[in-house]
């Protein structure tokens, strides 16, 4: 057993420890654990927090501690369908914590959607930056025409609470910011989600409503970025596309869709190389393709982690007192595709600076 596992009750216990009231939050026990031996199911890693179902975690290191920005999921009673409508988030908790397998706290509501003025309904996968004193959160919500843009919010404090700008960020659209600091200091945001992530309704930076997925044979639609102003609250250039290639620098189709690009984007840096990773959604990889500078082209390289209980893989990476960690849920809890729990388990890298892949559930 990995030497992060946690027996749930233990860990259900160390969940609720400071557990605070941030806004309006009264948090109850949403989500209760299942031992693994009433399941018969063997996890790498027990859920982060149990008294909340938690997905999409983006992991940062900030001050010495380690701060995860998830979604909040709720059982809304949204009926499933393949626009992801059942994933209807009203707000966001931060977690935090001062080492892996330490005590986790859960920060309270630190943004609703009722308080961004601009938001319609499903608050997904959101990511936090720090510049000029301030936290910022980027999150994606659909605006009230039911298109989904990236907003951001703002806080003096990396838990919050966040005050959303009035209006999203212009020129953006779809799913799952991320936001990464380069080593000169430029920020980066990378997004974007095919199918419920409305992707395909965005070519040369235009909306067609009626922007189709795909054929098999067609190329694969890719993920976008733009560097960010030195406000961090709007872009500095024009979003560009962002190349995913083989190893002879071909560009891959929607028909390769074990290592293409569906959603989920996370970046990161290691021994000066830039590791793109993302998930391929509908055969459920973690994957990684790995350039030299942050606009790609990125070179696919393999599997991080394979495919968890539940649909949707998403996950972030971070470094920690000199050792790396993949952050990602599952859905342990519930069973249920749409409630989620996050986890974290040790990342390991090859001498050749490839990545071990990693299997969740044994
Ligand atoms: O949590 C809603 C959506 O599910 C996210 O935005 C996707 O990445 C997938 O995890």
């Amino acid at each position: 057993m990995n030497k992060l596992t946690i027996l749930p009750a233990v860990l259900a216990a160390l969940a609720i420890t400071g557990c605070s009231d941030a806004g309006n939050n009264t948090t109850t026990n949403e989500a209760t654990p299942a031992a693994d031996s009433a399941t018969g199911k063997k996890y790498l890693s027990q859920p982060l927090v149990s008294q909340l179902y938690t997905a999409d975690p983006s992991a940062h290191v900030f001050n010495g501690r380690i701060y995860v920005y998830p979604s909040h999921d709720t059982a809304t009673g949204t009926p499933e369908n393949d626009n992801g409508d059942h994933f209807n988030m009203m707000d966001y908790h931060i977690l935090s914590m001062d080492s892996v397998g330490g005590p986790v706290t859960d920060h309270g509501v630190a943004l609703h959607i009722r308080d961004i003025p601009w938001a319609g309904r499903q608050l997904w996968a959101p990511d936090a930056a720090f510049a000029n004193g301030t936290y910022y959160l980027y999150f994606p919500v659909k605006d009230k025409q039911d298109v989904f843009r990236i907003g951001v919010a703002t806080s003096q404090k990396p838990e919050g609470p966040f005050v959303a700008e009035k209006e999203p960020i212009k020129g953006s659209y779809s799913i799952d910011p991320t936001v990464f600091k380069d080593d000169n200091g430029t920020f980066y945001m990378y997004f974007g989600g095919i199918w419920g992530g409305q992707l395909q309704r965005w070519n040369n930076n235009k909306y067609d409503s009626a922007g189709k997925l795909r054929k098999g044979d067609e190329l694969a639609i890719l993920p976008r970025v733009a560097k960010l102003s030195a406000d961090m609250k709007s872009f500095a250039e024009p979003v560009k596309e962002i190349k995913i290639v083989d190893s002879a620098g071909n560009l891959y189709k929607e028909k390769d869709n074990d290592k293409r690009f569906f959603e989920a984007a996370w970046i990161h840096k290691y021994n000066g190389k830039y590791y793109f990773s993302y998930s391929t959604g509908d055969t459920h990889n973690i994957v990684y393709a790995i350039g030299d500078n942050p606009y790609g082209p990125f070179t696919y390289k393999g599997v991080i982690l394979e495919p968890v209980e539940g649909w949707t893989n998403h996950h972030s990476i971070i470094e920690k007192d000199g050792k790396w960690y993949l952050f990602y849920h599952d859905v342990q809890l519930s069973g249920k595709t749409h409630l989620r729990n996050v986890k974290v388990t040790e990342l390991k890298y090859n001498p050749d600076g490839t990545i071990v892949t990693i299997r969740a559930q044994k």
